[in-house]
């Protein structure tokens, strides 16, 4: 990768792996307005404990946004990305975002300005993106098929007329891969979201993978359908599954042959704070933002000296481990032909260690260990207690849902860990390990896959070793 490239991703908590364990972003919640409907979109439903795009708490002003991205770069130094993602779509409320970028590039010139676009109005507006320095956009390009893209957008709002059907998704395939192509003519970072529906375009996107590299975009994300009958969207209604975590690693493995691929997605919402997977929303919301005093010359001094600490951590790594990617670029690795199996191996982590107790944590990243070393595939969200009203359904036996959610794991890294959930665990052959606490992620993983090793628990069945 060029060095100009390596550095402009660096700190993107969504365009490095890496980075995601030390940078954070902030999500400017000014765009309501959308030019299409998605049938796993609905605007209305709001929920705290809910991720997933298009839902917020508080819909912001221009001025009011840049307050509130001030308070928590004060507050986080960590953070290094404001990004527009909603809760519609950017480029249909262009006086809205472009305002938000061009406010908060007078005051904190240091963050990078990111957008999220369904793409349908993105070739009229790449020439001001790239006015406003906005060095990264994401396209979510879910279909390249017009008979598919029926099945996904009921209708698209095109030229002053509302139109429908196959005709409506032929017109935003064409908009979306014109403005892929314009984006990476300017040398702006594309990014491509596809969302796996199950029946709809799962087969459809290996496809979909080949053509947006082809048109030059940096990185694809691959996400699973959210769709919950509660949210009342058309899927979630109708009863659409999402896909199971197998069924998309398996997608995400046959894609990576053919482009960068990205696995630590959270699906954020579009006011969301803080870490990718760490939502620090409630602390800044406008009322707690306006009431805030901030130094702006000492937050922008703390936020440098942060950054440049982390450069100086990961150039350490890098000089240690030179053929390690500093940032995420996951293709299809050749299968070891070293003896032990690959393991799938959950860990409760925050800012890349073994940090959470089993109880606390919110998530789980989920890393395939084997002899080619530990690579992030994923992540499980843990079931939590909602405290909403009755209507927000039961709070049913919450370790029984988060040993569900980590089903095809065979380990579970934690701080620490009570004696029930080590029970529950181990019935559900899932072994508890407390005894990497506050180790790097990575090191930590590979250590507890070396035990299993020489236990003798990773032998590869007669017919996995014939295809290795
Ligand atoms: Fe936000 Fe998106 Fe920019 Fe990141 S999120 S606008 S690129 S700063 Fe990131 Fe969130 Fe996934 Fe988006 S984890 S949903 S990919
Ligand atoms: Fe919702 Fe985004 Fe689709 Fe618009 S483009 S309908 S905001 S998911």
């Amino acid at each position: 990768m060029p060095e100009a490239i390596r550095r402009q991703v660096a700190d993107h908590p969504c365009y490095s792996e890496q980075a995601h364990h030390h940078f954070a972003r902030m999500h400017a919640a000014v765009a309501p307005a959308c030019n299409i409907q998605c049938h796993y979109c609905n605007r209305k439903y709001d929920c705290a404990n809910e991720s997933r795009p298009g839902v917020v708490s508080e819909l912001l002003s221009p001025e009011q946004a840049v307050r509130k991205a001030l308070a928590v770069a004060a507050a986080i130094p960590q953070m290094s990305v404001l990004g527009i993602a909603g809760p519609g779509d950017p480029l249909v409320n262009p006086e809205r975002t472009f305002a938000t970028f061009r406010l908060l590039a007078e005051k904190a010139p240091d963050l990078k300005l990111c957008v999220s676009t369904n793409g349908l109005a993105l070739p009229d507006a790449v020439s001001e993106l790239a006015r406003h320095n906005v060095a990264h956009v994401t396209i979510t390009i879910n279909c390249i098929d017009p008979d598919v893209g029926a099945q996904i957008y009921p209708w698209i709002f095109w030229q002053g007329r509302r139109v429908r059907g196959r005709e409506a998704a032929a017109i935003l395939i064409e908009q979306q891969q014109k403005g892929l192509a314009m984006l990476a003519e300017r040398g702006i970072l594309a990014k491509v979201n596809s969302v796996m529906i199950p029946g709809v375009n799962d087969r459809h996107l290996v496809e979909v993978s080949k053509a947006v590299k082809a048109k030059g975009a940096f990185l694809h994300n691959l996400m699973p359908l959210i769709a919950e009958a509660e949210h009342g969207t058309f899927y979630g209604v109708m009863g659409q599954r999402s896909p199971t975590p197998a069924e998309l690693k398996a997608l995400q493995d046959e894609c990576a042959g053919d482009m960068a691929l990205m696995r630590h997605c959270r699906q954020c919402r579009a006011d969301a704070v803080g870490l990718l997977g760490e939502d620090r929303g409630a602390e800044f919301t406008m009322e707690k933002v306006e009431a805030m005093e901030i130094d702006f010359d000492a937050a922008l001094q703390r936020r440098l000296e942060f950054r440049a600490a982390v450069a100086a951590e990961l150039e350490t790594k890098r000089e240690r481990a030179p053929q390690a990617s500093p940032v995420t670029l996951h293709r299809r690795a050749p299968r070891p032909a070293d003896d032990g199996r690959p393991v799938l191996m959950a860990v409760a982590a925050k800012r890349g260690l073994v940090f959470e107790h089993f109880g606390h944590a919110r998530e789980f990243l989920i890393y395939e260990a084997s002899a080619a070393g530990a690579k992030l595939i994923g992540h499980r969200r843990a079931a939590q207690y909602c405290f909403g009203d009755a209507e927000c359904g039961e709070a049913e036996d919450v370790l029984a849902q988060t040993i569900r959610a980590l089903a095809g794991c065979e380990a579970v890294l934690c701080s620490r860990i009570g004696w029930e959930p080590w029970r529950e665990l181990e019935a559900a052959g899932i072994q508890p390990n407390g005894e990497h606490a506050m180790e790097p992620v990575e090191d930590a993983v590979m250590a507890v896959w070396r035990e299993m090793l020489a236990a003798g628990r990773l032998v590869r069945s007669v017919a996995e070793q014939r295809c290795a």
